[in-house]
């Protein structure tokens, strides 16, 4: 078993939910085990700003599963959240990133790991220093690099732990 970490996020309907129900269905797969969960944090649009804020949160998970075919599951569980794909960086029912892969670094078209654009993001790095303040990417450890970022405008949000099952 491999560890993994996730970052996901929306910013359209009852998010907190939908990143529930894809925690659980990533849960329910045999080769999947989410070990750890982040809070839910309320965050400021990256990208393109002019749309709502985004609910987004993390996850460890230990799985047998090859990169890409976690990927399928990933994609596989965004699809039951029902997300539509329309304009890059727009608004979001749900989507799922494979933010780092224990022993795994790729370029690929399909999948890029360490996710590429990752430790530009407070809205990734801000939830991932809460459960893995020590990992690090690319020479850095997230709670350093979060420490130099703007991130005061993240909000925290009261979730009971175990929210997500
Ligand atoms: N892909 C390559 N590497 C990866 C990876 N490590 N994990 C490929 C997941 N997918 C990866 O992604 C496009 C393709 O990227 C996938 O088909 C996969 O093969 P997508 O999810 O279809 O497209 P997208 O999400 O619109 O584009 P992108 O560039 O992935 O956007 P991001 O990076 O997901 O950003 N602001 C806040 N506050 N919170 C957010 O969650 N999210 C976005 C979307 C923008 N602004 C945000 C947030
Ligand atoms: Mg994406």
């Amino acid at each position: 078993m491999k560890k993994v970490w996730l970052g996901l996020g929306g910013n359209i309907g009852d998010v907190t939910s939908a990143m529930g129900v894809a925690l659980r269905g990533l849960d329910a797969a045999k080769e999947i085990k989410v070990a750890r969960v982040s809070s839910v944090y309320k965050t400021p649009p990256w990208g393109v700003t002019d749309q709502p804020w985004f609910h987004n949160c993390c996850a460890e998970i230990q799985t047998s599963l090859a990169p890409e075919e976690l990927l399928d599951a990933c994609q596989a569980v965004e699809k039951v959240g029902k997300r539509e794909r329309v304009i890059r960086w727009g608004p979001r029912t749900i989507d799922v990133d494979i933010l780092l892969f224990e022993g795994v670094m790729q370029t690929e078209p399909r999948l890029t790991i360490p996710h590429p654009r990752m430790m530009e993001r407070a809205f990734v790095l801000v939830p991932l220093a809460e459960i893995a303040p020590d990992i690090s990417v690319l020479g850095r450890t997230c709670a350093n690099r979060v420490d130099e970022m703007e991130s005061g405008d993240i909000q925290k949000l009261e979730t009971p732990k175990g929210w997500w099952r």
